[in-house]
């Protein structure tokens, strides 16, 4: 960043701030990820100043030659990668891609489905603030009560009485193993599209610690940033059992995208997934999702042994829903506290929560970004142990004491 010093020196020295207090804390937020440094690069490259509206062979600018080979070589990489026919690599990121399935899909008012927000689902499928719920019929499923797991029976009761014409499955706070078939069987049952949103395991997928929504569903979108560990940006895949059910469905998701959308794709930006698609092709990329759930085991048996309340009781992914109403914390302070100690996490609605949701009773914990450092079970034990001591003692003095502990742990696992 030798011109960025020389010419604003605010901005250099806030990043390199933000460098430091990523290197010398825990990003343990289950969405946040450190990116491959070689996928970062292309963002700061020249392709960000050129404009290819359309798409590779059909733009509407001239000067594409050298973009088009770029963007069909991220297509052919996250085809390969997820094992599908269709891809559209030009949303700018999550909320855009399912945006873009809305207005492939389904015409205004219709009926959608998708897992409530205040139950782990995401707010573009089907919040009422959002879109989705504003300009679409949206209603939800939950979880069930007891388990707070997804209550299958439930779901196919509700799309069953409601009819909707599309489904989402996927979560952004739900650490259980999501059951395509039986989505699929729901889905097929009332002759609505199933949508996969599968932004939070994407790399989780990839590696084959989650199975694949690929023969289930019949469109998947994913942010590429998480546990995929790419630059910012969306993909809507379309896959075989969709293009059977409407052969139609890849020139609706281009369209929606562009001119439904968006204009000008971000060329740098696809670039750098692309060069994360091939990192993660690697077989070193399976040893990375298999830790990172590895990971996320060993934290929440640390804290259940501190008399943390996980829900569902543990994890099947990278990431925990913690309880807080035991400890007599709400999520709020959690997050200041842990702050404090050097562990950034987020505040987050538990199932049922009798709190709102800007102070809910939970805290949302995740592994990717921790793996991603290199650090395994022994530290998982040394997190939980901390995340206790914070909540437990509640003070500065306590607080900078462990953020001491934790930069010297940061001290030996070096952020890319
Ligand atoms: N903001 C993301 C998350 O934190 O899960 C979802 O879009």
């Amino acid at each position: 960043m030798r011109n960025l010093k020389k010419k604003d020196l605010q901005i250099y020295n806030l990043i390199k701030e933000e460098r430091k207090r990523r290197q010398d804390g825990l990003e343990m937020i289950p969405s946040e990820n450190h990116t491959f440094p070689e996928a970062l690069e292309p963002l700061s490259s020249i392709l960000n100043d050129k404009y290819a509206e359309g798409y590779p062979g059909k733009r509407y600018y001239g000067g594409n030659e050298i973009i088009d080979k770029i963007e069909i070589l991220c297509q052919e990489r996250a085809q390969k990668v997820f094992n599908v026919p269709y891809v559209n690599v030009q949303p700018y990121s999550g909320s855009p891609a399912n945006q873009s399935v809305y207005f492939a899909l389904l015409n205004l008012r219709d009926k959608v489905m998708g897992m409530d927000l205040s139950a782990g689902g995401h707010l573009t499928h089907g919040w009422k603030v959002n879109f989705s719920g504003k300009y679409y019929n949206s209603v939800s499923y939950g979880v069930d009560k007891g388990s707070n797991r997804i209550d299958y029976d439930q779901v196919a009761k509700i799309a069953k009485k409601e009819k909707p014409k599309m489904i989402w499955a996927g979560a952004t706070a739900y650490s259980r193993i999501i059951n395509w078939k039986k989505f699929k069987e729901i889905a097929d049952s009332v002759d609505a599209y199933l949508c996969a949103d599968i932004a939070h395991i994407a790399g989780l997928v990839i590696a084959g610690v989650h199975p694949s929504p690929v023969p289930y569903v019949d469109v998947i979108t994913t942010t590429t940033h998480k546990t995929l560990r790419g630059p910012r940006g969306g993909l809507v895949m379309v896959t075989k059992k969709g293009i059977k059910k409407d052969p139609k469905l890849p020139s609706k998701i281009n369209k929606a995208i562009i001119p439904g959308l968006q204009g000008g794709p971000h060329e740098h930006q696809i670039a750098g997934i692309a060069v994360a698609l091939k990192e993660a092709a690697k077989p070193s990329f399976k040893i990375y999702g298999y830790q990172v759930v590895k990971n996320a085991k060993a934290l929440a048996e640390t804290l259940k042994k501190e008399n943390f309340s996980i829900v569902t009781g543990g994890t099947d992914n990278h990431l925990l829903l913690i309880d807080l109403r035991n400890k007599e914390v709400t999520g709020q302070e959690a997050q200041d506290l842990l702050d404090k100690s050097g562990i950034t996490v987020n505040k987050n609605a538990i199932p049922f929560d009798p709190n709102p949701p800007f102070n809910p009773s939970g805290i949302r914990l995740g592994t990717p970004a921790i793996t991603t450092r290199g650090m395994k079970e022994k530290e998982m034990h040394m997190i939980g142990n901390w995340i206790s001591q914070t909540i437990k003692e509640r003070d500065v003095r306590a607080c900078n004491r462990i953020k001491k502990e934790v930069k010297s742990l940061c001290n030996k696992f070096l952020i890319p």
